[in-house]
């Protein structure tokens, strides 16, 4: 049995062991920090490597592919922003399936579906007590129907998750531009969304920005809109104009190169960091703003910030050239082919990818959008079945103990290969048991420790020599790299940049498919 004095012992050495844990790894986890002026360059590239996402911005990110619905008044009104004086009796779908809708989508291999339950023109898809512009007074289903309702269901039986856009501009609604009275307005629908269909995993707020029907002009009570986020959905990330999900910054669909997650001066009240809570970390501070340069997080950026925090991308894109169905678009749905295209420039790079298929008038996605949709599954699919490095032996010119070079191509996604302590370069090498031929590179980071290569070569061994296959910057979540085909016995992933040192949790070499 263990004296008191053992029992003491034993405390003061358990707190020394945790102090020491926590000095380890330069700070506790933390999705944000503040720069101190006394912080040294090296200090602060330490800490943004130690920067982590919450635990929604995990669960999030790992969705990596998600779907967009814009679907309501416009689709009746064949335009892309109406202006708030259309008459609900213009909204009648004809054959109006959320089933289908979620059926095409799961089949594409999307994770979550996000409805515009209310777009700029103010009309809400679900019948909302606090306005009569709803489909509540549509003619669809006498008015007892509710859009938000039965996708919500529908995902809900399938396993989809389910996300709302709701439109902070209001075309619409009196109260808009009587800033106080309208904030109220507008929480009261999201706390409508927010407590009546279940679990929502994303809210999407809108930056277009523009007067309402009055002229005035709305002073947005964000912090007061996310605190009702936070009470009532507490999983669900707050996406564009909010804190924990950033626009990529283009609806074209393409990501940047060099993608940090990890940003400066998302904030702007330094203080309200200090004091936030784990449980609210930087909502308190957020302030919207847009971020659209090449450059976000390279270490000059850093360098010269008053904070950082961990703020991933997300990229937005429309399978037709408009968000809202047109007839005239049939002809214009992105090919399979383009789409994958896309799927490698955005979840490739380091962003979730939020793809916009829009339901036509009947209520249905079209089979144009269908079928691009399968074939650019099937692609994937194809392309991503068999990871040519799985059977390979590898190693690596370090290894922290218990986080060995081989748990790369482990698939249980359980362990990571990491270097020891102050080693911020390596190499890890792939030995085949005979060549193989590849022309797809995927590599992750375990972002659950920070976003931390910055600079990265692969090489291969082909006739004796070695020769570069391709280079890249940042990792992140995930990296894609395509390139012409290569034979090779050995392949060699060199990082020659890293913040502090590296992770990889997944390594995959794989033979592209074109259908
Ligand atoms: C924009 C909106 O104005 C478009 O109509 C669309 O909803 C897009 C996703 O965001 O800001």
């Amino acid at each position: 049995m263990m004296t008191r004095s053992g029992k003491v012992f034993t405390s003061v050495v358990i707190i020394i062991l945790v102090v020491h844990v926590r000095h380890a790894f330069g700070q506790e986890a933390k999705n944000y920090a503040v720069i101190k002026s006394g912080d040294s360059p090296t200090e602060i590239i330490r800490r943004a490597a130690n920067i982590v996402p919450s635990s929604r911005q995990l669960t999030w990110q790992k969705q990596e592919f998600i779907a967009f619905a814009h679907f309501g008044m416009n689709t009746f009104m064949d335009q892309e922003w109406g202006n708030g004086s259309e008459s609900p009796s213009s909204f009648n779908p004809t054959d109006f399936d959320a089933r289908q809708w979620v059926r095409v989508i799961k089949q594409a291999g999307m994770k979550l579906l996000i409805i515009t339950a209310k777009h700029h023109d103010g009309f809400c898809l679900w019948p909302s007590r606090y306005t009569d512009h709803s489909v509540r007074n549509s003619p669809w289903k006498g008015g007892k129907g509710d859009v938000v309702g039965e996708l919500a269901k529908a995902c809900r039986e399938s396993g989809l998750k389910f996300g709302v856009y709701l439109s902070p501009w209001d075309r619409h609604e009196k109260t808009y531009g009587d800033s106080p009275v309208y904030n109220e307005h507008f929480r009261n629908q999201l706390r409508e969304l927010l407590s009546n269909y279940g679990e929502i995993a994303e809210v999407w707020f809108d930056g277009a920005n523009g007067e309402g029907p009055n002229g005035k002009t709305q002073v947005y009570d964000w912090q007061s809109y996310y605190r009702v986020i936070r009470e009532l959905q507490p999983g669900a990330v707050i996406a564009i104009m909010g804190p924990d999900v950033r626009w990529v910054g283009t609806e074209s669909g393409y990501g940047r190169e060099t993608e940090w997650s990890v940003v400066p001066d998302v904030t702007q009240n330094l203080d309200a960091i200090a004091a936030s809570s784990q449980q609210f970390p930087v909502d308190r501070a957020f302030a919207p703003r847009d971020l659209m340069g090449e450059d976000l997080g390279s270490r000059e950026k850093i360098e010269r910030a008053s904070s950082l925090v961990w703020y991933p991308s997300e990229t937005d894109v429309s399978i037709r050239p408009g968000w809202f169905y047109h007839a005239n678009q049939d002809t214009l749905v992105k090919s399979a082919e383009k789409l994958v295209d896309i799927y490698y420039s955005a979840v490739g790079r380091n962003s979730v990818l939020l793809l916009n298929i829009p339901p036509d008038k009947r209520g249905r996605i079209t089979e144009y959008d269908a079928a691009s949709l399968t074939g650019m599954r099937r692609i994937l699919e194809h392309t991503f079945q068999t990871n040519l490095a799985s059977g390979a032996t590898v190693t690596a010119s370090n290894e922290k103990p218990g986080h060995g070079a081989h748990a790369i191509i482990e698939s249980d996604g359980r362990n990571y290969w990491t270097t020891r302590e102050g080693v911020d370069t390596a190499a890890i090498e792939l030995h085949f048991d005979k060549e193989q031929t590849f022309d797809v590179a995927m590599l992750q980071e375990n972002i659950s420790v920070g976003q931390r290569v910055e600079l990265f070569r692969l090489e291969g061994l082909s006739g004796g020599k070695w020769k570069t296959i391709v280079r890249g910057t940042t990792i992140g979540y995930k990296r894609l790299l395509r390139f012409p085909a290569v034979t090779a016995t050995n392949v060699r992933f060199v990082i020659e940049r890293s913040r502090t040192s590296p992770t990889i949790a997944s390594f995959g070499l794989f033979k592209a498919a074109n259908r």
